[in-house]
């Protein structure tokens, strides 16, 4: 396993004069995800007192100029265009993984194979054949000291990791509901290009793998236990769409004349039961007009009830169950004081975090995880567990178990 290193070259780019171990972060892909993890990486080790010092080592991209100029704007000190490259060098400890769902087994048991700890982007893989064979591999490296984890970061969210404890100290009681939609709305204009996003031999599945696969994730942390049944319908609403022309920009891309198959679902709504008994409702779709990034989740137990959304996520909404009727109501608990979870560092009570501070928290997470020898979640394990509930996702709308309403 790679070593941490102490103060090389590379080591100073993380500026904080210190003299801790540097921890060597190599990272394949640099688009939105890639951009994301890199301001986490840059981001832990200034505001949390880290017992390593992220480095920024070196990042991963086909085109050459491309991925330099990326190494330059995302702060990473080289740029390589051979992901097996980039494993195999000294200076890196940790391979983080932000490419489209294809190549994740492959880089992530190549890795693991070399002795390096990983971070892979969600979901785990694009199938459950190849989730399996990655977490089997994270099981044996766990056991020589390596660290593998799956990028679900809303885990990460001060309110989320709230609500979990919450959760587990019987705040709402025996769980009934857990009613979770994540929506967007990037896909309604037709002519938006066919990106990777929109093909399931690069990414899977569509909305289901996206979005279905971070509500699996939060709906089954929260709830404290994996989903056992589902039931699902599927779409896709628009089922060829313009090539793609040049390389993907955020979400988008410049678009040509030809038209090519969408061959994943636009959309993906399911139902499901936990072991406990306790019922669950999905949605994930790309064609929420008006909705941007829209994730809610509401959990209902017999004492009370939380509620989330991320578009306000420094907020948790509580109901206890056990308060007079009289004076009972949903109340807004400002997930903002030191004492809650990860803001012990930030900033002064009222102060909120957004969208990007996930991956500066997943990124602290790792860190300590490293340094200590912890097993950090989620898990491969817990990766596939997600894989195996969108596979099972999958094989029920096929199976389309739609009943017609008919006369007697
Ligand atoms: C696109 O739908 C996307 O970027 C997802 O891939 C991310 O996981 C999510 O955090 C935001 O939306």
């Amino acid at each position: 396993m790679g070593q941490p290193h102490e103060g090389d070259e590379a080591g100073d780019r993380s500026g904080t004069g210190s003299d801790k171990p540097a921890l060597g972060v190599g990272m394949v892909g640099y688009a939105f995800m890639g951009a994301a993890h890199s301001q986490g990486w840059r981001t832990a080790g200034h505001v949390f007192d880290l017992p390593l010092r992220p480095v920024l080592a070196a990042v991963c991209g086909r085109d050459a100029t491309a991925v330099r100029t990326a190494a330059d704007q995302l702060g990473w000190a080289a740029a390589e265009t051979d992901w097996r490259a980039l494993i195999a060098r000294d200076d890196v400890d940790i391979v983080d993984i932000c490419t489209p769902g294809d190549s994740h087994a492959e880089i992530a048991l190549a890795a693991l194979a070399a002795g390096k700890h990983v971070l892979c982007e969600k979901p785990l893989a694009n199938t459950v054949g190849e989730a399996e064979a990655m977490a089997e591999a994270a099981r044996a490296a766990g056991d020589r000291g390596q660290v593998a984890m799956v990028g679900f970061n809303y885990r990460r969210l001060p309110a989320a990791a709230l609500a979990r404890t919450m959760v587990a100290e019987g705040r709402i009681g025996h769980l009934r509901h857990v009613r979770v939609t994540y929506l967007q709305d990037w896909l309604v204009d037709p002519q938006f290009p066919l990106t990777w996003r929109l093909r399931k031999e690069s990414a899977g599945s569509g909305a289901l793998g996206d979005l279905g696969a971070h509500i699996v994730d939060l709906a089954q942390y929260l709830a404290g236990e994996p989903v056992v049944g589902v039931s699902a319908l599927t779409e896709t609403f628009v089922r060829e769409r313009p090539l793609p022309t040049g390389a993907s920009v955020g979400l988008s891309a410049s678009a040509g004349g030809h038209l090519g198959p969408v061959t994943v679902d636009d959309a993906a709504l399911f139902t499901g039961r936990f072991g406990s008994g306790a019922l669950a409702s999905f949605e994930a779709t790309r064609y929420a007009t008006g909705r941007k990034n829209s994730l809610r989740i509401e959990l209902n137990g017999e004492e009370g009830s939380l509620a989330f959304d991320l578009e306000r996520l420094n907020e948790l909404s509580y109901y206890d169950g056990t308060e007079p009727g009289t004076r009972a109501g949903f109340r807004r608990i400002l997930v903002t004081e030191p004492d809650h979870p990860y803001l012990e560092a930030w900033w002064p009570p009222g102060h909120g975090l957004g969208y990007e501070h996930t991956f500066v928290h997943q990124a602290r997470d790792l860190v300590h995880a490293i340094a200590e020898g912890g097993r950090p979640l989620p898990s491969f394990a817990d990766g596939l567990q997600v894989q195996r509930v969108l596979a099972a996702v999958e094989e029920s709308a096929a199976k389309n178990s739609v009943y017609t309403p008919t006369a007697s």
